[in-house]
């Protein structure tokens, strides 16, 4: 059989990345687009040594014909669309650009694929952040949404649409419902990222203190690169369907601060304050996800503790 062809909607971020990396080791014909010219923004793939290994197009997915020329092209077996925003934080200050990015582009993609009528394997990028707090009661698949941001509420929008093309037109489309997930490609927007730096930063003396958000939350952090084989195991089960990602374990952000501050042999609290700008008009305190169905059905599982993920970003630095 031939080898296979992914299309990546948002190959230069973290999870584009590392999914380009893992389906080229698999054989696959990797095309990946970008927003902007193929020849910025790819620092990442450059970090994985593989940017002479996709091949790079620009496109906007707010233009549904260039969507179905870019389909009509390529012809891809297989779609990822990890396109967006992807901070929670910046969807409160732009909330009406969250919504066309995240449910928009959606509704372009499915609705061109619906349109070039071509057997393509559809995967939505869906978030934890849907489910709002969990609490101590581990979120799964059959769970209540209770979004409590634009970014998480246009996630669920999108998951349903999803949900809508596959159950109306008989659409391969997935989500996989990913709670957070880390690596040295994270950028410092996100609160582990920033405290590696900060921590890297107090040690070369760039920086006297760090200051952050909300220090009372807890999050099921995991290996971004574990991930990343989920989203290609969703896609290649037999049937479409949805699959919460997850480590199964919650830590607190002062946990993530031990670790990182303890690497250098600091004590995150002399050198850690709250800043009011960083907290967000609503915030998720504590998330946690039950990965039974994706373990059972699919057979993944999410590898790295949570100290593992701190000495790797820190090695990275
Ligand atoms: P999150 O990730 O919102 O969970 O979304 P982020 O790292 O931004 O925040 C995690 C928690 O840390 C608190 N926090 C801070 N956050 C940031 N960014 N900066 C700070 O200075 C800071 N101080 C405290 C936040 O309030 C929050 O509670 C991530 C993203 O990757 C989403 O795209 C993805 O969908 C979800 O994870 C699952």
């Amino acid at each position: 059989m031939a080898n296979k062809t992914a299309l990546i909607f948002g190959v230069s971020g973290q999870d584009g990345s590392y999914l380009a990396r893992l389906l080229i080791q698999k054989g696959y014909r990797v095309c990946g687009t970008t927003r902007n010219s193929p020849n910025s923004n790819l620092e990442n793939l450059s970090k994985l040594q593989i940017h002479q290994d996709v091949e790079i197009r620009t496109l906007n997915l707010n233009n549904q014909t260039n969507i179905q020329s870019i389909l009509n092209t390529v012809q891809p077996d297989e779609v990822y669309n990890l396109t967006g925003p992807s901070s929670v934080a910046a969807s409160f200050k732009h909330p009406e650009h969250t919504y066309q990015t995240i449910f928009g582009n959606s509704l372009n993609c499915l609705d061109a694929i619906k349109n070039v009528n071509r057997p393509i394997r559809y995967y939505n990028a869906c978030s934890s952040e849907c489910f709002g707090n969990t609490g101590s009661v581990a979120a799964n698949e059959m769970s209540l949404f209770q979004p409590l941001s634009p970014y998480a509420s246009a996630k669920a929008a999108a998951y349903w649409l999803t949900q809508e093309y596959r159950s109306a037109y008989g659409l391969f489309a997935s989500s996989g419902i990913l709670f957070n997930h880390e690596s040295p490609l994270r950028n410092s927007a996100f609160v582990t990222q920033k405290i590696i730096q900060g921590a890297k930063d107090i040690v070369t003396q760039k920086l006297d203190y760090l200051t952050l958000g909300n220090l009372d939350v807890r999050r099921d952090w995991g290996w971004a690169p574990d991930y990343v084989k989920g989203m290609h195991k969703i896609l290649n089960h037999d049937r479409a369907d949805d699959f919460v990602l997850a480590t199964g374990t919650s830590n607190s952000l002062t946990q993530f601060l031990e670790l990182a501050f303890q690497y250098h042999g600091l004590d995150w609290r002399e050198y850690v304050n709250e800043g009011h700008h960083y907290i967000r008009e609503s915030d998720v305190a504590s998330s946690l996800g039950d990965p039974s169905k994706a373990k059972s059905i699919l057979g993944w599982s999410s590898t790295s503790s949570l100290s593992d993920i701190v000495k790797r970003m820190i090695d990275a630095t």
